[in-house]
């Protein structure tokens, strides 16, 4: 995948423990095949990598970030600024209260200057903040924005910048192709902008199924991010083969079991499920395509489906479809086909 898309963008992965730790050789070895960006799943989050306000975790990034130099694969950093995932001790004092803003905003420097610089010119780019922003288009209520208010972003970048100067800097959200959230983004970018700040593109995260997104919604938030002045990058791409939700009502009335309801295909997925499935890959693998003058990466939230955080949401225990290859670690027949779509299809040009 990632020779066929070579000079369009990127082709990334999410890391587990397992493969940062060469444990899963299966799954490493299709990551140095088929994609020349990784990302880690969890060990650069807060929780993970700063779990006391004086002890920090760097052996399993340490290895990924060495992993991506030895192969050739550009490393992003996976997150900075995020309400989940975050180690209470960051917002919280003692006693249950949130922290003072002088307090948070200390921390949030020493942990931004120590992580990034630790990784000083050896990681592209940074997702500064993930998921600050609401569908509606309103800032998400989280501890950072109870302290300081819409200031905590800035902040943020700002601090990532003089961390490592040289480092590109994202903004990373969900359901980017909500109309709310989409002019938040934008209005966002504009501000950090005007006050001199760095930003470098929007990471739309793109955990997508078979209902959503709309597919012209999404592609108006490409071309919004684009329009406001950023490269866009597609961060978390999946595609849900399952349904996300049933109706309680008709469970209750049909008798039908809600476990096996939402994890219809517990053994393999059925043919047609799998067309209903690759034809909706095909629609947004188009669509990023005909985008790559925009679009400098496309990474995938997993290596193989066993992988996949869609496993346990929105129910635990579910066997789910959502990544391009297989639980043996096979190409799926939309491999072939993106390969194709390369040749095929032109970008947009602006
Ligand atoms: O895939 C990640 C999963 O293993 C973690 O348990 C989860 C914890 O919140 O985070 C998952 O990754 C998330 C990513 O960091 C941010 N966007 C949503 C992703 C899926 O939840």
């Amino acid at each position: 995948m990632k020779d066929a898309a070579k000079g369009r963008f990127l082709i990334g992965t999410a890391l587990n423990e397992a493969q940062i730790r060469g444990l899963d050789t299966a799954g490493v070895r299709v990551v140095r095949e088929h994609f020349n960006a990784i990302v880690a799943e969890n060990c650069m989050k807060s929780q993970p990598i700063h779990p006391q306000r004086d002890r920090y975790n760097f052996d399993a990034p340490d290895r990924l970030v060495a992993f991506g130099e030895q192969n050739g694969i550009t490393v992003t950093g996976h997150t900075l600024i995020w309400h989940s995932q975050l180690p209470r001790w960051f917002v919280y004092n003692d006693d249950g209260t949130l922290r003072s803003a002088e307090e948070l905003k200390a921390i949030m420097k020493e942990h931004i200057s120590t992580v990034v610089g630790r990784y000083k010119g050896r990681i592209k780019g940074w997702d500064v903040v993930n998921e600050a922003i609401m569908e509606d288009g309103s800032y998400r209520r989280s501890p950072f924005y109870e302290i300081l208010g819409e200031e905590f972003i800035p902040l943020a970048f700002q601090y990532a910048h003089e961390a490592d100067p040289d480092a590109e800097l994202y903004y990373n959200d969900y359901n980017m192709w909500a109309e709310g959230k989409r002019n938040t983004v934008v209005r966002l970018i504009g501000e950090l902008r005007e006050r001199g700040l760095r930003i470098d593109a929007v990471g739309m995260q793109s955990h997508m199924g078979m209902n959503h997104p709309d597919f012209a919604e999404y592609e108006k938030s490409i071309e919004a991010f684009a329009a406001a002045g950023v490269k866009v990058m597609v961060t978390e791409f999946d595609m849900s083969a399952l349904p996300t939700s049933y109706v309680g009502a008709d469970l209750a009335g049909g008798g039908i079991d809600p476990a096996r309801a939402m994890n219809p295909y517990p053994d393999s997925l059925p043919a047609e499920a799998y067309e209903a499935w690759h034809k909706r890959m095909e629609q947004a693998l188009e669509i990023m395509l005909r985008h790559s003058d925009d679009i400098t990466r496309v990474t995938f939230w997993g290596v193989s489906d066993s992988d996949s955080w869609l496993n346990n949401f929105p129910v635990r225990g579910r066997t789910d479809y959502a990544l391009t290859f297989d639980r043996g670690h096979r190409a799926k027949p939309i491999v072939a086909r993106f390969i194709e779509m390369c040749r095929e299809i032109p970008a947009d040009k602006k």
